[in-house]
């Protein structure tokens, strides 16, 4: 029986997921992206400076990380010495966006998967959120309407969260997210600009100044996230591991794992990274290359030629390619199919034993949990992680503020050369992401991103091996094959962003 249980909802841009249940097990699954954008090649032959303003187009979710990105490929093309101040000032801005970003994802985009959000109707408080919430849902569950009071209902069918105090805490917690993250991104448009797309990120250093007051106003913001953080969303992600164990288990991805390492210590591009960066293939970590990252496109809908390295890439669409099913292209690791994202962010540093704290509090989580850490990537593990970052980033930003000289240089002098070329390797909320640049003539000649959906969603490759999402779709068991609670479960662990793995 063929099920497409999109466009699915909860994320961002346009997925669709096509699945073949037989005797209520997923036996095949194919992740389509439904959308083309163009924006490598509507970056040709501008100026380069442009496009760490026009990489934040991308997406409305993680524009500093493509400004990140494109920042440090420019460093690298223009062989920009970067000031220390420089370096923590896209720090500054990057860390609280993935801080916003993780809050966002487990309390807009999950949560509502496992807590039942009609529990509210028993509510007999006085809290003035959750009033409100039960008077909406109240009316919701009254009107008839099929569509009546998103984003809470209509939900799939399946079980959730029985205990109401669970439920109701993780609901007020849905709503007080949401001025946490409004903070978070303040702290971020302190130094950045306003959220989303920030005009203040430049190669090297930003455009404002880390006076006292920036500062001290940034460290109270991220103090109240950091807050929040550790009371409630730590707890509300173990309240929901407590109740659905056995999603420890479902949603593996069966390839490897690679994280670019997030968060520098110093200027250098070398610099060691908060989060450490490498390639998992087959139990072994290993230094990551970018000349072994390819793109295939036999099922994905561009009549370019297929396979080519990220300085060939090339960008021919092909609405109407036969037997092409996606706009996602399907990057290849030396032909490993990889999973990125916090799972592996996590694990690649951990199995480096780099971050101290990381490793007490996975090591923490997997004994409460009974996993291996190699198990991470699964359902409730692609959560833990995004937590467990969340914690060492908090910390590490308030340090980081520590760093600041205010009265030393904070972006150096550009200029930009007729020739060169750079890549910039980060990682953002949703895993990996590069982007390349070559310049010719003083203008862009060739720009491409690799972007973390776009390997977590990855269609086939040449050989016919399915993406990360695929794999981690296929062999799992559905009670009921025409809603899919579990696959809608699994496809909101990764986090996909369509936008972004279109670009
Ligand atoms: Ni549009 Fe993004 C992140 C990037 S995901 S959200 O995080 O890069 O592919």
């Amino acid at each position: 029986m063929k099920i497409d249980i999109g466009p699915v909802t909860r994320l961002e841009g346009h997925l669709n997921i096509n699945t073949t249940v037989e005797n209520n097990i997923i036996t095949d699954a194919k992740s389509m992206g439904e959308m083309f954008r163009g924006f490598e090649v509507f970056l040709l032959g501008r100026d380069p400076l442009d496009a760490q303003q026009i990489t934040q187009r991308i997406c409305g979710v993680c524009p500093y990380a493509h400004a990140i990105a494109s920042s440090y490929a420019q460093e690298a093309a223009y062989r920009l010495r970067t000031p220390p101040n420089g370096r923590i000032l896209h720090n500054l801005i990057q860390g609280a966006n993935h801080l916003y970003d993780y809050l966002l994802h487990f309390y807009q985009l999950s949560a509502l998967d496992f807590i039942d959000v009609t529990a509210i109707t028993g509510y007999t408080g006085k809290d003035r959120d959750l009033t409100h919430l039960k008077e909406w849902v109240n009316h919701a569950l009254g009107s008839g309407d099929s569509h009546p009071a998103a984003p809470f209902l209509p939900r799939l069918s399946g079980t959730y969260v029985t205990d109401a105090d669970i439920n109701i805490t993780a609901l007020k917690h849905y709503v007080e997210s949401l001025e946490i993250q409004k903070k978070a991104n303040r702290a971020s448009a302190i130094f950045g600009g306003r959220f989303p797309h920030a005009t203040g990120i430049f190669p090297g250093g930003c455009t404002r100044p880390p006076d006292i007051d920036a500062i001290s106003s940034y460290q109270a913001l991220i103090h109240e996230v950091k807050h929040f953080i550790h009371h409630k969303y730590l707890p509300d992600l173990l309240a929901v591991a407590g109740a659905f164990p056995e999603y420890w288990h479902i949603g593996q991805s069966k390839g490897g794992f690679m994280s670019y390492g997030l968060l520098p210590f110093g200027p250098e591009p070398d610099s060691p990274r908060l989060l450490s960066p490498g390639v998992l293939i087959d139990g072994k970590v290993e230094t990551v290359k970018t000349g072994a990252i390819t793109e295939d496109v036999k099922f994905a809908k561009y009549s370019s030629p297929s396979g080519l390295k990220v300085t060939q890439g090339r960008l021919t669409p092909a609405p109407h390619k036969e037997g092409a099913y996606s706009w996602v292209k399907a990057p290849r690791y030396g032909g490993h199919v990889l999973e990125v994202g916090p799972a592996a962010r996590i694990l690649v540093d951990y199995l480096q034993g780099g971050n101290e704290t990381v490793k007490q509090l996975v090591d923490r989580f997997a004994g409460m949990a009974d996993i291996r850490p190699e198990q991470l990537n699964s359902v409730l593990g692609r959560h833990l992680c995004r937590a467990v970052s969340a914690v060492v980033i908090a910390d590490f930003l308030l340090d980081q503020t520590e760093q600041i000289n205010p009265s030393a240089p904070f972006i150096p002098e550009i200029k930009i050369p007729e020739a060169g070329e750079g890549f910039g390797l980060t990682e953002a909320s949703r895993g990996a992401l590069l982007h390349y640049i070559r310049i010719r003539n003083y203008k862009i000649d060739h720009y491409e991103c690799v972007v973390p959906t776009t390997w977590n969603c990855s269609p086939r490759d040449d050989t016919g091996r399915p993406g990360a999402l695929e794999s981690a779709l296929i062999g799992t068991r559905v009670e009921d094959p025409a809603q899919q609670i579990e696959a809608n479960r699994i496809v909101h662990s990764f986090d996909p962003c369509l936008a972004c793995a279109v670009h």
